[in-house]
């Protein structure tokens, strides 16, 4: 690494803290007229150019688009000259690491259907809304089987055969960790990782069923019951996922756990158009007659959970054959037919369910079911769940009032019973799903003996809506936690690296974000502890709580109340201001059983039903109280703690346009992705440094010219760089 000498070091010691300093300092050449550039563009982020005039700070740029503008200097960027027009398959080959060098490289290998690209030990993922089945192939795995890290091109594979080998050869358990945001691609890269691992732990003989083919068929069987359409994604995982693949002393699969994080419950009861409801009730209506009869369904548009929506069928998508698939997954993964019975036996119930309209009863503000449908639905649901249809009706329409002295039995207004039937159906999915999870855990197999895992994290991405409820709040915790630890590895690894070649590093900082996740999960007094107290406290409001927040966090830098609300907040994240509507915070983070839907389903015929809702939560009649939010945390902070005992290797997934389809790619949208990944971030820390690096034999080959008579052609290369830049020092001494 010879790219800069000490003084400059010093120089740039004071300024590494400005970001835009860095990457320009990255790229300190001198532009003149005639120069090629990147000048900094409203539409297309960055366009390039020419200089044709200089006048002090200010540069005159003709672009290639026809059109002159004049720039200040911190917005013109030296062009690449000598980089290959189809880019580079590692960012650090480029010679100048600037934003719109590193998005032209990707931008570049994405037109020839390029997809994976380095930066370091980074793979950046751009998705190409396009099957491209000749990468993944058992011939791809085959060739990538302990190839060394950067001889083939990037490639999931390689990651998944880096952390295998790393692991076999340090015995040091590894994690994948796959970011990026909706429809970036995380799923189809974590699935790769997966088949990959298998195809390495495998075991050779044919066992039927073996560890491998369950840990990857688990895949179809979650994404049934929680992926859906939404805008962003066709198949969007509604929530997160840490895969944790055990090996034996062989390196053979011996045993895995899935881990799952805070599933989307209000899309059971409420979905907007043109998104879809979760994956499996298309696939119940579709199933073939003889199912759909025994589960009395049919037309999905006759679903109230599912006809808010216009959108039934997916493009390219067969339910019919989606619902065969899952249930041949399901044998796969051990769900007896008994269970696979139950389960879709508690689909039906909940979309009957859904179609319980109310009315009011005889009694004052009582409910009834409204019409002799709904009574049907009604009855339906109950022989599905194998509960008594009276008890479903009253578990909906009544609230049973335990006081000192007496049992009060309150009825409730048709509203009231329409957002108790939605809470039935909230409750019932979110514990079937669990169980899915735990199920398959179960059937796999932990190995209490494996010496080291691998585990592969499929997350959701930072997200900043138009409204942002407490479901983001959640995911941008997460991806702060994420982040921190991140940038915590990329800066060690910068560090070693500099030890290994001797070079001092102290200068370089980076941005720590440790204040934004005191204020979110400081115990006591963060924002977390605060909404549990608002919770507990029967008075509160979701405005008494916002005023507690304004309160406590005046001045807070990371913090703020935007102007003209009453009730939301904002937060300054790594990736920008989120500000967060608290209208649901309360209600969305109270995790409890309504005691008349426990007693219901407890008395349930059917052992499946009734084992959703485990007697061990009777008592949440009290006002004992359990939050998610905490509990959200506190799975976060045991996923770090097992992340921070593995080597991290990070894939981060680029969604190049929003409208889904292949070969359009959107700078500024990838640039803000970028940023948002902490590829940005992880490329100024590089900066900081040595940013550019070259092989000794390039060097010679590159500036050899400048003094020739130290070539000598039989010197090796490591001392004819020395001597070249001996000589240069001493002519430049003489210059003086
Ligand atoms: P996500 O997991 O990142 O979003 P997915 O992995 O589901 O995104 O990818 C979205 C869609 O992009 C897939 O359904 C494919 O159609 C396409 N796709 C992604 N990667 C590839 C690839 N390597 N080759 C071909 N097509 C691909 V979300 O779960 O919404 O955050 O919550
Ligand atoms: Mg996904």
């Amino acid at each position: 690494d010879f790219e800069r000498n000490e003084s400059e070091a010093d120089r740039d010691a004071a300024e590494v803290s400005d970001p835009v300093k860095l990457l320009k300092m990255a790229a300190s050449v001198s532009l003149g007229v005639g120069s090629l550039v990147w000048a900094e563009d409203s539409d297309t982020a960055w366009i390039d150019g020419e200089v044709v005039a200089v006048n002090g700070e200010s540069i005159k740029v003709l672009c290639t688009s026809g059109k002159t503008v004049v720039l200040k200097a911190s917005n013109v960027y030296p062009k690449d000259t000598e980089a290959p027009p189809c880019g580079v398959d590692d960012m650090t080959k480029l010679a100048y690491l600037h934003e719109p060098g590193v998005l032209h490289n990707l931008r570049c290998r994405y037109d020839i259907n390029e997809i994976y690209t380095y930066t370091g030990n980074i793979l950046i993922a751009v998705n190409p809304f396009r099957k491209l089945p000749h990468l993944y192939d058992n011939h791809m795995m085959a060739q990538y089987k302990g190839a060394a890290f950067g001889e083939l091109s990037p490639h999931p594979f390689a990651v998944a055969d880096a952390a295998y080998r790393q692991m076999i050869n340090e015995g040091i358990s590894q994690s994948i960790l796959v970011s990026g945001e909706s429809g970036a691609g995380k799923t189809e890269s974590t699935k790769l990782l997966m088949q990959y691992l298998a195809y390495m732990g495998g075991r050779a003989v044919a066992e039927g069923r073996t560890v491998e083919q369950q840990v990857l068929e688990s895949n179809p069987v979650l994404e049934a019951f929680g992926n859906a359409k939404t805008v962003r994604n066709n198949n969007s995982s509604r929530f997160g996922k840490f895969v944790e693949i055990q090996f034996d002393q062989r390196g053979k699969i011996s045993g895995a756990a899935i881990r799952t994080y805070l599933l989307e419950r209000s899309r059971v009861c409420q979905v907007s158009d043109p998104e879809r409801n979760y994956h499996c009730f298309y696939m119940l209506c579709a199933a073939p007659s003889e199912d759909v009869q025994r589960y009395k369904l049919g037309n999905p548009r006759t679903f109230h959970y599912l006809n808010q929506s216009n959108c039934y069928e997916l493009d390219g998508v067969d339910d019919t054959k989606e619902y065969i698939a899952t249930r041949r997954a399901m044998d796969v993964v051990g769900i007896s037919s008994e269970e696979q019975d139950a389960i879709f036996r508690v689909v039906a119930a909940i979309l009957h369910l859904g179609n319980i309209k109310f009315a009011k009863g005889k009694e004052m503000d009582s409910s009834v079911p409204k019409d002799e449908k709904s009574w049907f639905h009604l009855r339906t649901a109950a022989e599905l769940f194998m509960c008594d249809a009276k008890a479903l009706e009253d578990s909906l329409c009544k609230r049973v009032i335990v006081t000192r002295d007496e049992t009060i039995t309150k009825w409730l207004d048709p509203e009231s019973a329409a957002i108790s039937r939605d809470a039935l159906a909230k409750v019932v999915y979110s514990r079937l799903f669990d169980w899915l999870v735990d199920k398959i855990n179960s059937s796999i197999g932990q190995d209490p003996n494996s010496k080291f895992l691998i585990g592969v994290l499929d997350i959701y991405g930072f997200e900043s809506f138009k409204t942002n409820s407490f479901e983001q709040f959640c995911i941008n915790l997460t991806n702060e936690k994420l982040q921190q630890h991140f940038n915590q590895h990329v800066f060690k690894m910068e560090q070693e690296e500099y030890t290994k070649e001797e070079i001092n590093w102290s200068y370089i900082e980076f941005i720590d974000n440790q204040d934004v996740l005191d204020l979110i999960e400081k115990k006591p007094g963060g924002i977390i502890a605060l909404l549990d107290e608002a919770c507990m406290f029967p008075r509160s409001t979701h405005e008494t709580f916002a005023q507690k927040l304004y309160q406590t966090f005046k001045n807070h830098k990371r913090f703020s109340k935007p102007k003209l609300s009453r009730s939301d907040f904002t937060i300054c994240h790594y990736a920008g201001d989120v500000t967060y509507q608290t209208e649901f915070f309360l209600d969305k983070n109270k995790d409890y059983v309504i005691a008349e839907h426990q007693a219901l389903l407890t008395a349930s015929n059917c052992s499946f039903v009734s084992g959703l809702v485990p007697p061990s939560e009777e008592s949440s009649k009290s006002s004992k109280f359990s939050s998610i939010g905490s509990r959200f945390k506190q799975q976060l902070q045991a996923l770090l703690e097992t992340l921070s005992s593995t080597e991290p290797h990070y894939i981060r997934c680029v969604k190049p346009n929003n409208l889904l389809k292949p070969a359009i790619f959107e700078n500024s949208n990838v640039l803000q992705q970028l940023r948002c990944g902490g590829v940005m971030e992880a490329i100024r820390i590089s900066c900081a440094g040595f940013p550019t690096r070259k092989p000794f034999y390039e060097f010679v080959d590159r500036f050899g010219i400048l003094a020739p008579e130290v070539l000598d052609g039989s010197t090796d290369e490591v001392i004819a760089c020395k001597r070249l830049l001996e000589k240069e020092r001493t002519s430049r001494i003489s210059d003086w």
